[in-house]
């Protein structure tokens, strides 16, 4: 078991589902453009290994499984890392066509304003019944009525990759080209007709804001593009990404189904695709909102600017309050000497997992800390240890912090790095 009681205590909150939360209308909003979809919103986190990892064909030694990146309640069970855990059962269950799945989900990760350890994601599939075609002509024939049906948008999508490469995202066997293809088109023009619409609905909220600046944003052209990717249970596969406050910003995952997945949940002669995308990230874009922490707030200043009642508005930031930084610098334990904690059998310092040091920090400062960063690493050309200076925020987002306060949680940071991971501060 490594999840802490920081974590543990999201399970409850189930922000999805909580009325006017800005993540539960980003939700429905995109539940809007599915509309012929089932929808499952409900279902519980922890799930056991088999779910999360194996049904989805991850190699048992995959990274994804270590404990420095997936919560354990137990040898057996996780809190889901992604709600991909759910679709083998999901297909297995599902009668209908298409479904949408949204849910938190868990993950040991970087401490950053995009980046929480529990977040949430959609996902959405959509599969065509082979035995409802004499052939696959005519199947194929289908797929791209379908796509006819998909509502057209004028934005600009990058798309440079062959939707098919033999090394680097190859066609299944069994599956014709003619059939990828076409099921290729359909999952790209759904998924630009989502964020399409929230961008809309974005717009229009900067519009109704009025001031300049916000305006000013509004007239930037929404630009996206398709890059190829790589998951264990599709194939090929491509992430979307966004251009967003001056970078590209990843908001989701997706690909052909792996028909062993299909097979196993006793819908063989289905062939189709999937998705998997961060409602945080979707939100954020929708909103301008700018630290995902502000998800979590009970801050009646947050909540009362969402509503489903009305047309997005524009997040408006109470005032920023002061940031906090300060650094710690310790040496990685020897591979002689022993400590407990996070790790495990082995005591090498290749044991050192970064994972670790976030978790640590997220769990003595909870939202209070902001960032934390590397900003230098070395080694003693004598002994060969290794040394790695990591630079903290502390910021609240409702207030300014105290000195005593940030000097308290510092040294309580600095201790359980000592504590759980057995460094030797310098
Ligand atoms: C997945 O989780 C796959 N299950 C997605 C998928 C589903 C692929 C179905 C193919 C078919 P990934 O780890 O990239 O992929 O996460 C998907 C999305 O979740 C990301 O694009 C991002 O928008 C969001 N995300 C990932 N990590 C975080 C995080 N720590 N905080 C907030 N959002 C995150
Ligand atoms: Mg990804």
């Amino acid at each position: 078991m490594n999840a802490t009681s920081s974590i543990l205590s999201a399970i409850p909150r189930r922000l999805h589902l909580q009325e006017n939360h800005p993540l539960a209308i980003t939700r429905q909003l995109i539940e809007s453009r599915f509309p012929d979809f089932q929808y499952h919103n409900d279902l519980f986190p922890a799930v056991t290994v088999g779910q999360n990892f194996d049904s989805l064909g991850f190699p048992t030694d995959h990274v994804g499984r270590s404990r420095t990146d997936t919560y354990y309640l137990n040898k057996e069970t996780v809190l889901r890392t992604h709600t991909s855990a759910h679709q083998a059962d999901t297909f297995r269950a599902n009668k209908s066509a298409g479904y949408l799945i949204s849910a938190d989900v868990y993950r040991r990760d970087a401490v950053d304003r995009s980046h929480y350890p529990v977040f949430h994601q959609m996902e959405g599939a959509r599969t065509w019944d082979r035995t409802a075609f004499t052939s696959n002509e005519e199947l194929v024939q289908a797929i791209w009525d379908d796509v006819a049906k998909i509502p057209k948008h004028s934005i600009d999508v990058e798309d440079p990759n062959p939707t098919i490469h033999d090394d680097r995202n190859p066609l299944q066997e069994g599956h014709s080209a003619a059939e990828v293809e076409a099921i290729a088109a359909h999952l790209k023009r759904s998924l630009e007709d989502v964020v399409v619409t929230i961008f809309k609905a974005a717009r229009s909220a900067a519009t109704a804001s009025g001031d300049a600046a916000t305006a000013s944003t509004a007239d930037e052209p929404l630009k996206v593009r398709w890059v190829e990717a790589y998951f264990p249970f599709t194939s090929p596969s491509w992430e979307l990404e966004v251009f967003w406050q001056g970078d590209w910003l990843e908001v989701l995952g997706s690909g052909v189904v792996k028909q062993s997945i299909l097979d196993n949940a006793g819908v063989p002669d289905r062939v189709g695709w999937a998705f998997g995308l961060g409602l945080e990230r979707i939100a954020m874009l929708l909103y301008s909102i700018p630290d995902i922490r502000l998800f979590w707030s009970t801050d009646r200043r947050f909540l009362s600017q969402f509503s489903t009642k009305s047309t997005p508005q524009r997040f408006v930031p109470f005032s920023k309050y002061p940031p906090c930084f300060k650094d710690v610098s310790f040496w990685l334990r020897s591979s002689s000497s022993a400590a407990g904690g996070l790790s495990r059998t082995t005591t090498a310092p290749s044991d050192f997992h970064e994972n670790d040091v976030m978790e640590i920090a997220r769990d003595v400062c909870g939202d209070l800390v902001e960032d934390v960063q590397l900003v230098d690493e070395f080694v003693h050309p004598k002994t060969g240890r290794k040394s790695m200076c990591y630079r903290t925020n502390y910021r609240s987002l409702e207030r300014t912090l105290t000195n005593d306060e940030t000097n308290d949680l510092h040294e309580r940071f600095r201790q359980q790095l000592v504590e759980k991971l057995g460094v030797e501060l310098r």
